[in-house]
């Protein structure tokens, strides 16, 4: 044979192979299909407003298009039939849409391939939420739950052309009514709702931060075609884990359309396990023991690197693979600690072994619409948790469970997740129907996160139990009633999801209910976690969070107003006023701006316009939040945890939050990013002495404490330097001064500040300014702050001075960008730089930069 020819017959038998071993493997292995494009949809019947104010008054029954993920208003926002749901008073003239029933549809075309396949199934997600889903009028299923994955092999009736899939959704309203008119009792709920009924994000129907939009739609539409088997679940379960070894479990779940042999390979870390498998029609669960030498731990951010290990599950049958699937896991111990103690009973998370101070905030949805909630939204959220020192943000009972990508994103941050399973502020029903959906969702959920290492708890409501007690909804029933309501209660949240988390989880803890006993139990301060709202709901000063610090605070907190940038995207000019009615509208709390009046004149002075309430509105909200976290901090051990109340928003709106719906931090989070930091220097007043605490999350560590008294002009009144330490995991008074030696004899230290600064070998300056006065009896000078910029890589450094102490400096400019710092105090004399990262170019920046600070408002 020549070597032309030779070549030739090689050339071509290798094409010959790969042409062949790309169609077996093309058939074999499942091939997904999305089938999120072009979608039409319209009402069942022409929509007529009721009311002359109403909006979307041309909405045709011939419908429009459309594109996943969507929901209904989004939809009809979209195709310029409704103006923009967060704007104005709109929220009110769109109600009348819920009413509504809608069709969604879709006509495709399927390649040849994808009909080679035995089995294809229809996989939904995010269905909200009553719908019939018909595929070439065949009905695939009903669906009742947004939180479940719906799923159906629909081979027999595709078709490579013109299949047209139709989704009607009822509207859930019209649903709960039939469903609330059949119960046996009228169950309470705090927002006196029909919600309890539907498996529906419940803060859909409003909140007291949000807007009540129960519209509905989906989120994602796929066909997976496949053959013979399917990897269904991978789990790896950690059985024990020491310094030397890592010893795992890893449970595939298979899915077979015939009786065959196949050789399952998990690789581990460069190691592979194989294990042959006679597998049987339908669901087949293999274990394979696999394990790890001198694992490297997971860890949050603050206490090390949160380490992933990468399993690879493949299987292969007569030499082909036909399905793979990759997962992610972090090795580490975490357990709570519920122990007896001379005080009550502890609550508090070891990590590895290792007690650790909970730092953190609750998470609700991250917008009212769930499909404008994008991957670089979850990034932002989480980055700016991480970067503001938390280690865990609870994920609160009335939104919903994440996407995988969020929780992704945690693992990957090290930051912790306390998971409430989807119920809040309401009685739910307990008739069989409802629990047994319930239960394949909590199966489905526990499923979905056990593989993930930052799920550190799943707790099962929040505040039911509280509410059923003390809310005052008992009187209402008769015993029986009171009994079949409870025993609801139990049958969920005692029964059915604790089973399920054994169960499935990766030994992850359960916590019934969030907080364990409402605030007028005096248990709630000895015993498990609390939500203390004596501050706000009972009007009690911020000084409160410092007399009762409970063993684990879950929640506590208080509201303020938006940016200002984020006020003027939702108003009209004349509309910037604390009462108009677009702002009553942007205020759900029906006393919130009373009641951050009533403490704004206990701390600060009156502010002169709305612009200036808004931003002290924000200063409040962080004086006292942060008040709360020091004392809960100096209070370690006894105390070990802090998650405030809220840390962002669903749209614009005055809300707990410390992050609003554009994304900008508030004064809050900056105060946190300060007082969640690993070493705190803490300051004490008691009796005219000042007592300086450290609070230590980490290893030992000792160093120079400079303690120095300033006054607003800049003269020294004190300065004092002292060596201390301060041990692994402690919080210790390091130093203290009674007032007359700090004041140099000065009458009054109402302008004078306190500069802490702490030197540790080889390691960063810790620095705190502290004051010893109310904001409201500061005398602060007014004076010119000057601005200086100097281009710098990815924006420009922005210098500040003045010969006087400013206080909370808050800058803005016209242009996009983000400032690394704000509502910051300059101190006498002393530059402060900021950075601030934006493309705009530095005139725009100057022209529109705008600079002020407390002085300004009074
Ligand atoms: C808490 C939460 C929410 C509510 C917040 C503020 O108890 O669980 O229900 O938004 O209070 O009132």
């Amino acid at each position: 044979m020549n070597r032309l020819l030779r070549s030739t017959i090689i050339i071509g038998f290798s094409l010959f192979f790969i042409t062949c071993f790309i169609k077996v493997n093309h058939a074999q292995t499942p091939t997904l299909m999305s089938l999120n494009d072009d979608w039409h949809f319209q009402p069942t019947v022409a929509p007529v407003p009721p009311n002359e104010k109403d909006l979307g008054r041309n909405i045709s029954v011939e419908g429009y298009k459309t594109k996943l993920p969507n929901t209904v208003l989004n939809a009809l926002y979209d195709n310029g039939l409704i103006p923009d749901p967060y704007y104005g008073t709109n929220e009110k003239h769109l109600q009348w849409l819920e009413k509504k029933d809608w069709i969604f549809d879709k006509t495709f075309d399927i390649s040849p391939d994808l009909l080679k396949a035995e089995k294809v199934d229809l996989i939904l997600r995010g269905v909200d939420t009553y719908a019939d889903v018909m595929l070439n009028d065949a009905i695939v299923y009903k669906t009742d739950n947004m939180f479940r994955t719906w799923k159906a092999d629909v081979r027999p009736y595709l078709k490579e052309k013109g299949n047209v899939l139709r989704i009607l959704f009822t509207s859930p309203v019209t649903r709960e009514k039939i469903l609330a008119d059949d119960a046996l009792v009228d169950y309470p709920d705090v927002y006196n709702t029909t919600r309890v009924y539907t498996r529906k994000a419940q803060y859909h129907y409003g909140w007291d931060w949000g807007p009540r939009y129960v519209t509905c739609g989906l989120q994602d539409a796929t066909l997976e075609a496949w053959s013979m088997v399917k990897i269904e679940d991978v789990f790896t379960k950690q059985i024990s884990l020491n310094r030397e070894k890592a010893t795992l479990e890893t449970q595939i779940s298979i899915i077979s359309t015939k009786d065959t042999t196949v050789t399952v390979n998990v690789v581990v870390n460069g190691k592979t396990f194989s294990k042959p498998l006679n597998v049987t029609v339908g669901q087949n669960t293999v274990s394979l023991p696999t394990d790890i030498l001198y694992p490297t731990f997971w860890w949050t951010h603050n206490l090390g690197t949160p380490f992933l290990y990468t399993i690879d599950v493949n299987i292969q049958a007569n030499g082909n693979a036909y399905d793979a699937k990759s997962t992610k896991i972090g090795l580490r111990t975490l357990e709570l600690i519920t122990k007896k103690d001379a005080k009550g009973e502890s609550f508090h998370f070891e990590l590895n072994g290792f007690p650790i101070f909970i730092k953190g905030a609750n998470y609700i949805p991250e917008d009212m619409f769930l499909e404008n909630v994008k991957h670089e939204h979850h990034l932002q959220t989480i980055s700016d948790a991480v970067n503001s020192n938390m280690n865990m943000l609870r994920i609160w009972g009335g939104g919903v469970y994440e996407t995988d990508d969020f929780y992704d994103l945690c693992d990957e941050k090290g930051l912790l997740i306390w998971q409430d399973f989807m119920y809040a502020c309401a009685m739910y029903p307990g008739d069989e129907k409802f629990l047994q959906n319930a239960e394949n969702e909590a199966i489905e959920q526990v499923k979905r996160l056990r593989n993930h290492p930052s799920i550190a708890l799943w707790c099962g409501n929040n505040e039911i139990n509280e509410a059923w007690h003390n809310w005052g909804w008992q009187p209402r029933f008769n015993p029986d009633q009171k009994e079949y309501i409870w025993g609801a209660y139990k049958a969920l949240f005692n029964k059915i999801l604790p089973d399920v988390v054994a169960e499935y989880s990766n030994q992850t803890p359960y916590w019934e209910s969030s907080p364990r006993y409402g605030r007028y139990n005096d248990k709630s301060y000895t015993e498990g976690d609390s939500h203390d709202w004596f501050v706000w709901h009972d009007e009690k000063p911020f000084e409160h969070f410092e007399q009762r610090v409970p063993r684990f605070m879950s929640e506590y907190g208080f509201q303020s107003f938006p940016d200002w940038k984020t006020i003027e995207s939702f108003t009209k000019p004349e509309d910037r006023e604390l009462t108009s009615e677009v702002m009553l509208m942007h205020q759900k709390h029906p006393k919130g701006n009373q009641l951050i009046k009533k403490y704004m004149g206990q701390y600060y002075r009156a502010p002169k316009t709305f612009k200036d309430f808004a931003y002290v509105s924000q200063l409040l909200q962080a004086e006292g939040i942060g008040k709360a976290i020091e004392a809960q901090r100096r209070a370690k051990p006894y105390c070990m945890g802090t998650l405030y109340w809220q840390l962002n928003d669903v749209w614009p709106v005055a809300s707990w939050s410390s992050i609003d719906s554009k994304g900008k931090w508030k004064a809050l989070q900056y105060k946190v990013r300060d007082v969640y930091a690993d070493i705190l220097l803490t300051p004490v007043v008691e009796k005219e002495t000042l007592r300086v605490h450290i609070v230590n999350d980490n290893l030992v560590t000792s160093g120079q404490l400079t303690v120095q008294a300033i006054d607003f002009t800049g003269k020294t009144l004190f300065m004092d330097v002292k060596e201390v330490m301060s041990k692994t995991n402690s919080s210790e008074e390091v130093y203290n001064v009674n007032f007359k030696t700090l004041l140099a004899d000065l009458a009054t230290p109402k302008n004078v500040y306190v500069h802490l600064m702490y030197q540790r070998p080889d390691k960063p300056l810790i620095s705190r300014v502290i004051y010893l006065v109310k904001p409201k009896d500061f005398s602060l000078y007014k004076v010119n702050i000057i601005k200086e910029l100097t281009p710098m890589e990815g924006g420009y450094i922005l210098k500040f001075k003045a010969p006087y102490l400013m206080k909370n400096v808050y800058v803005t400019t016209n242009t996009e960008g983000v400032f690394d710092n704000n509502y910051f105090d300059i101190l006498p004399n002393k530059e402060f730089s900021i950075f601030y990262k934006t493309k705009a170019k530095a005139d725009e920046v100057l022209n529109s930069l705008e600079v002020m600070s407390l002085v300004d408002t009074f």
